[in-house]
């Protein structure tokens, strides 16, 4: 379970670091399971990853990452934050009650790579929103990002600026478009989230982030699960298959299809 302080200091600054969340072998695992990809060549498929570089400096982005092996279905439900995500997002008690990720991916970034700035509490966006009322947290949101490298400075590290998520007001470096935007280096009030493999960063998706400039040789990886209520719909359309959710632990298989389908009987259903 959350500690009161884990609640404190993630209402305060919108984020959490979970140290040694992922044990090393676990680490190994993905990374392992990660070079199958390697090749995938952007909008390419590898079973149901699927290779969608959403901007063009992020780097290689592996969605629907949880179909790319075992290691990804450990991370479903992994004990690190499961509670902590049911606390701040499961809605507990109501008739809502559960979890779902509605985005899993990969991101491998090489020299050059960064995402700019996106998300902040002045969106004031429902799907993403920090919320606490009533005594409960009520998070549309909330991301976790384990670190499958370390990362360091030069290493573009995801920035973020500490208690964004209750900002009213936009930051001036939300200039222009998305696409237009720089690294988040030089924005004021933002600082680098230092990682080390393994460690993971459990943050508010209305939180004000994105990520440093990388400099340094070689390649940060991460992986980047996405959890919200029962009742949300995946963000880019991808569909868990049910090969996946068939060998799943009933625990996993209801965060990835917290509602079974219901469809009348055939042949009414007969398309
Ligand atoms: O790649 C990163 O460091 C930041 C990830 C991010 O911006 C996101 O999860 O929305």
């Amino acid at each position: 379970m959350p500690t009161e302080l884990d609640n404190y200091l993630f209402d305060l600054r919108g984020y959490l670091v979970l140290k040694n969340a992922v044990e090393p072998a676990h680490v190994a695992a993905l990374n392992t399971e990660l070079d199958k990809f390697r090749a995938l060549e952007p909008q390419g498929w590898h079973g149901n990853v699927h290779r969608a570089d959403n901007f063009h400096a992020n780097g290689k982005e592996l969605q629907n990452i949880v179909e790319g092996g075992e290691p990804f279905e450990r991370l479903i439900d992994h004990p690190a934050w499961l509670s902590h995500m049911r606390e701040y997002v499961g809605e507990a008690g109501t008739f809502v009650d559960g979890l779902y990720i509605d985005e899993c991916f990969a991101t491998l970034r090489a020299s050059g790579g960064f995402l700019p700035i996106h998300s902040g509490g002045h969106e004031a966006i429902v799907r993403t929103q920090y919320r606490y009322t009533r005594g409960k947290f009520h998070c549309g949101q909330v991301n976790v990002l384990v670190a499958l490298t370390d990362i360091g400075p030069g290493d573009g590290a995801t920035m973020v600026i500490p208690g964004s998520h209750h900002s009213s007001l936009q930051h001036p470096a939300f200039k222009g478009s998305f696409n237009d935007r720089g690294p988040m280096d030089t924005v004021e009030g933002a600082i680098e989230m230092h990682l080390s493999a393994g460690d993971a960063l459990l943050f508010v998706d209305a939180l004000a982030h994105g990520s440093a400039l990388r400099t340094n040789p070689g390649e940060r990886r991460v992986v980047i699960y996405r959890y919200g209520g029962s009742w949300g719909a995946t963000r880019r359309g991808y569909v868990y298959s049910q090969a996946l959710l068939n060998r799943l632990t009933p625990s996993r298989r209801a965060i990835l299809q917290p509602i079974s389908p219901l469809r009348a009987p055939e042949p009414a259903n007969a398309v």
